[in-house]
């Protein structure tokens, strides 16, 4: 019998002979593979820890034990091991198992996860929480060196570190981010894992200095200030120390044995420690030991032959923002990129081969990002920010304070604003209309279709301060052979015209309105469909204009609906007094689940043929017979 199908729990996993998990680890790559290669997601960071994972659960006691995973997005081998494996078919369907750590689905995912760098600060929250109740158990946050790099990681280990709270933090060394790690810290860790010295060099400087004898004043001090600097010289994981945390490391992560019993130390050590484990990312899978980049997400693929290169005719909207951003960027000698550990994802490894110099990836720092964007413009350059709609959500303050106070001409370039599907919840770019478009000077943009995002950019470079652009995940579809022009201004574009109903469609949405003004056709009623691009300032010409001659708005968005363009629409028609009925489509007023975006669109009703159905029973018997209306399904 295979040992996997033993383990249903970290109960039975520990009934298991240590020299057994070699074994077992084998058996669980297989299985994520065989997996993930159907259902897609998240593989290289998984199959990385898959010893890691085993060798906690073999130590520590889940779920008295707390253990937080960073991101979240390599929590599949503690998935199978908390019985889970069953349904690991229905991975990021909708539905079926999270791609993150989700409370509601077992009482070992006691933290939730999906955005960067928050492990230590929950864990440390945890961990309070359990002294002052007198409590007795372990905390640990799993976070890799990516993860790391994110500012909260450090305010964490700051405030965790002058404390003496028992807390472990596990830093999981891959030496990659998504793309290949980047920053001082990570050097820092690098020079550590490549050089094997450095553990015996450890050892023994550490015995040495111990046996140093005591003397008087004078030479005391000098030996200690001797001891540091030799320490500063030799001893890895020094800045940690500093920090407050008993470092222990480095520890080859694939080495079960080894990773069981620096697990069992740290245990017994009071304060917070931090374990340095060094694995390799897309550890057991040839194609993925290769390239761990095109194996960090990856959709389902052929498992012999790997992963293909991506085919389709068009270009998807990040490729396309990358392009174009290229081609703007060899006349403007001022425009600068910057990506928080994006750079394949946002579409901007192009520029980054092309102008290396003019190229910044900050790693997980959101924040920064924006503020870096802010300093750059207020000295002259024209910085452009890619960072998913999500994630942007992290530096709302520093687009508020930084940029837009000071009315800076930073581009934001919005990327998988609207739904995204299979990463569910924490990744939904839903939100990004309404923390944006009530603060003062920005510009907001959402392009019908890949050419409008070119024209975009373009028009954004004559704007004198900052612009956001959101545009989503993939590729457009019919939209797409929509006639697109530059902009000469900041104005709706009419795509049909109508009468009596007017739809406003926003971005991706647009499509949605083309699909259901055909089923609306078919009854008789003719809306007019408007591009309703710029989202801030709102075309109050066209929309006085529509509103006077309709009966009915309608307004489309991906975004949530409180705060969102439709509630800017009701605010404008009430406030001027117009008389005229709108009907709000957006997100509701909860959080969104993973599956497919078409699926995640029928549910939320925000398909074409709901929304058409919906625009039909909203019809007054008037607008009905003036309409010529003629019976169906609505
Ligand atoms: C705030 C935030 N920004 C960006 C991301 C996208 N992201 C997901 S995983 C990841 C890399 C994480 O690297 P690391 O922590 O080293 O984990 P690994 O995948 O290498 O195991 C990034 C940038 C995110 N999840 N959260």
């Amino acid at each position: 019998m295979a040992l996997l199908d033993q383990i249903n729990e970290p109960d039975d996993l520990k009934s298991l002979k240590q020299e057994q998990l070699p074994a077992l680890a084998e058996e669980i790559r297989k299985f994520i593979l065989q997996h993930v290669s159907v259902t897609g997601g998240h593989l290289a960071s998984n199959l990385g820890v898959v010893e890691l994972t085993i060798a906690l659960h073999y130590v520590y006691n889940s779920p008295m034990d707390k253990i937080i995973w960073d991101v979240g997005h390599q929590s599949y081998v503690h998935k199978i091991l908390t019985s889970r494996k069953d349904r690991f078919n229905t991975l990021r369907s909708f539905g079926g198992l999270s791609g993150f750590p989700k409370r509601k689905e077992s009482v070992h995912d006691i933290f939730e996860t999906g955005h960067s760098s928050t492990s230590i600060s929950a864990a440390l929250g945890m961990a309070r929480a359990r002294d002052l109740k007198k409590e007795h158990y372990h905390v640990i946050a799993v976070i890799g060196d990516g993860a790391l790099t994110g500012g909260m990681a450090f305010e964490a280990m700051n405030d965790a570190g002058h404390s003496d709270t028992n807390l472990t933090v596990i830093l999981n060394d891959n030496d990659m981010s998504i793309s290949q790690n980047v920053g001082a810290l990570a050097t820092h860790l690098t020079r550590i894992r490549s050089n094997p010295r450095y553990k015996w060099l450890k050892k023994v400087v550490e015995t040495r200095l111990r046996s140093l004898p005591l003397v008087g004043r004078p030479i005391a001090d000098c030996i200690e200030k001797l001891k540091n600097s030799l320490k500063y010289l030799l001893v890895p994981g020094i800045i940690f120390e500093e920090m407050g945390f008993t470092y222990m490391g480095p520890v080859n992560g694939h080495d079960l044995n080894g990773l069981v019993s620096v697990l069992e130390r740290a245990k017994k050590v009071k304060g917070p420690v931090l374990i340095h484990v060094m694995t390799k990312k897309g550890k057991g899978y040839d194609y993925s030991e290769i390239n761990p980049e095109r194996y960090h997400g990856v959709p389902p693929f052929d498992l012999e032959h790997g992963c293909e290169q991506e085919t389709g005719t068009n270009l998807t909207y990040s490729m396309t923002f990358g392009r174009h951003l290229v081609s703007i960027a060899e006349n403007y000698q001022d425009i600068v990129a910057i990506t928080a550990a994006m750079p394949e994802g946002t579409g901007l490894s192009q520029f980054k081969h092309r102008f290396p110099e003019r190229f910044f990836d900050v790693g997980i720092a959101e924040q920064h990002a924006v503020t870096l964007a802010a300093g750059m413009a207020a000295n002259g350059l024209r910085p452009v920010v890619a960072i998913y709609s999500t994630f942007f959500q992290r530096a709302y303050d520093q687009v508020l304070h930084d940029v837009c106070q000071q009315n800076l001409p930073v581009i934001f370039a919005l990327d998988r604003a609207g739904i995204v599907g299979e990463d569910g919840e924490t990744h939904q770019g839903v939100f990004d209309i309404s923390y944006l478009q009530h603060i003062p000077n920005i510009t907001l943009m959402a392009p019908k279709n890949t050419s409008e995002l070119r024209y975009m950019l373009d028009f954004a470079l004559s704007v004198k301060g900052p612009v956001a652009i959101r545009y989503p995940r993939g590729r457009g579809g019919i939209a797409e052979n929509l006639l697109s022009q530059p902009l000469s201004g900041l104005d709706w574009e009419i795509l049909e015209y109508g009468r009596k109903i007017t739809v406003l469609a926003v971005g991706a949405m647009v499509e949605v309105a083309i699909r259901l003004s055909k089923i609306l056709r078919a009854r008789n009623v003719k809306p007019t469909i408007v591009n309703a691009r710029i989202l801030k300032p709102l075309d109050i010409h066209m929309l006085e204009q529509l509103a006077k001659e309709s009966d009915l708005l309608v307004t489309l968005e991906d975004n949530v609906l409180i705060g969102g363009f439709g509630s800017s629409i009701n605010q404008y028609v009430v406030s001027n007094r117009i008389d005229v009925h709108v009907l709000n489509f957006g997100i509701p007023d909860r959080f969104i689940e993973h599956g497919s975006i078409k699926r995640l669109r029928e549910e939320l009703k925000l398909d074409h043929e709901s929304i058409a159905a919906d625009i039909c029973k909203a019809l007054t018997k008037e607008e009905k017979a003036y309409a010529g209306f003629t019976q169906g399904t609505y």
